[in-house]
């Protein structure tokens, strides 16, 4: 993992943000670690969840990435618009996710950077990119299904890949409850989120 994204020891206890979560709100003063700030990033794209427009039959061209402990592999580093993700877990343990955030058009910052901001930060830069372009889910050694969207990135710009899935979640227990969640990121037993262990990537589509 990054040297520079601190770990905690559980997940994250931060209230879940307001429904109506909306700009550039600040929430609290004082630093934080990032990986409390990336599960908070999770929640807040969990309230979109139920604003998914399946779509979108025929994709340019397909990628495939695959999840592993803790990474995503065979990200392109560009691909045209238009064109769609598959996600193939990998591990025998752990559930992933790709949840594919785009990147504000002013922001300049790299992916690995945006992930090591205190939680404030991280919260502002993506709080006006909801909801995200897609969400995938794939358990341990499957093929992923989609949860937001298709898989389709359609708008051109830089994009986030991220896992917010809590390091030795239960799969089972995982998944039943980011399906029953209407508002905040499934609440299950868990250490920090993938992405604070290095399962982030970005991807620009042109
Ligand atoms: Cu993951």
């Amino acid at each position: 993992m990054p040297s520079h994204i601190a770990r905690t020891d559980g997940p994250g206890t931060d209230p879940a943000p307001p429904r109506s979560a909306g700009r550039t709100r600040r929430r609290r003063r004082g630093s934080r670690l990032a990986a409390p700030g990336i599960a908070l990033v999770g929640a807040l794209i969990f309230t979109a969840c139920g604003d998914d427009d399946d779509g979108n039959a025929a994709a340019q061209e397909t990628f495939a990435i695959t999840g592993v402990d803790f990474a995503f592999e065979g990200v392109p580093a560009s691909m045209p618009a238009g064109s769609a993700l598959t996600l193939t877990n990998a591990s025998d343990v752990e559930v992933h996710q790709l949840v594919a955030l785009r990147i504000p058009a002013d922001e300049q910052r790299t992916v690995d950077e945006l992930v090591a901001l205190p939680e404030d930060e991280l919260f502002a830069v993506f709080a006006e990119e909801q909801p995200p372009a897609t969400v995938l889910f794939a358990r341990p050694g499957q093929d992923g299904v989609a949860a937001v969207g298709d898989g389709t990135i359609d708008e051109p710009g830089r994009y986030a890949l991220l896992c917010f899935v809590p390091v030795g979640a239960d799969p089972d227990e995982y998944l039943a409850a980011a399906e029953q969640a209407q508002g905040p990121t499934p609440d299950v037993a868990g250490g920090p989120p993938h992405a604070a262990e290095g399962m982030f990537a970005e991807l620009t589509v042109e």
